[in-house]
């Protein structure tokens, strides 16, 4: 049990609802640590369709609603997502936490920012003012984010809007980020969690929980992290839950949040 108090815990696209949610996983990261505020960072919910939701996803949300009771003094924050839009009196309901487009906090003399991301994701670097740092920025990403990876191979077979999106998300997210005078923009959406510098100003994705990497951010006095969620052994009998053919595929594609198209498109992000 990690005895550290977080600052903040940031996770972002559980998709509740979907079958691919690893909220079970979520909700041991939410009772392994201790914080004194909880971002949800968009698309928690997959749809506004309660019926998919699991006794899994249920237990999740009960949790949330659990932490949120004013004796417990953490502050729980939902940012909307482009898949949870139009929840914010659904919300304050059901789990008794208040729905923001974007949160922004002050912590260690800096200024935080969290806003999902799907903002960015038709982010265009034509159109930015700035095009000098959006150009090279975006050039810079591409090579980042596929460099020296087998996944070049597979470029022609796969959609290439998801190729784009990260980066996309990113330059996006680092330009707005600047424009409102942030220090450190969190967002999530991409289902790829990533930390880039640009200029002094730092770039957070929260990855997501629907793919096999599981991930979340936490900031405290010694800066922000990004946490690979791994099973313990006491959490489940078997941690075995994937097969281990084809592993550089799937490998590769668990990590980028590569999906085939079909899968793309209903898993969504
Ligand atoms: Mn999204």
């Amino acid at each position: 049990m990690d005895l550290q108090v977080y600052n903040t815990l940031i996770l972002s696209d559980l998709h509740l609802g979907a079958e691919t949610s690893h909220a079970r996983e979520a909700l041991c990261v939410l009772k392994e640590n201790r914080f004194q505020r909880l971002i949800l960072l968009g698309d928690i919910f997959a749809d506004l369709n309660f019926a998919r939701l699991t006794k899994e996803h249920w237990k999740f949300l009960g949790h949330i609603r659990k932490l949120s009771n004013p004796k417990r003094n953490i502050e729980i924050v939902w940012v909307e997502g482009n898949h949870d839009h139009g929840l914010t009196n659904i919300m304050s309901h059901l789990v008794g936490v208040r729905v923001y487009q974007q949160y922004e906090w002050q912590y260690s003399g800096l200024r935080h920012m969290a806003i999902h991301g799907h903002q960015f994701d038709g982010f265009q670097v034509s159109n930015v003012r700035l095009s000098k740092l959006g150009t090279s920025l975006y050039l810079k990403l591409q090579k980042l984010d596929f460099k020296g990876k087998p996944i070049v191979r597979l470029i022609d077979r796969m959609n290439t809007r998801w190729l784009r999106l990260s980066p996309k998300v990113a330059v996006g997210a680092l330009v707005h980020a600047r424009q409102q005078d942030t220090d450190r923009i969190f967002c999530g959406h991409t289902h790829q969690a990533i930390h880039i510098e640009n200029d002094g100003i730092h770039y957070y994705n929260a990855g997501g929980w629907v793919d096999s990497r599981l991930t979340y951010l936490t900031v405290d006095e010694q800066g922000v992290q990004i946490h690979e969620y791994h099973e313990r052994a006491d959490d489940r009998d078997s941690s075995q839950e994937r097969g281990e053919t084809d592993s550089s595929l799937a490998d590769v594609a668990g990590e980028s949040g590569l999906l085939e198209d079909v899968e793309y498109e209903s898993v969504g992000r």
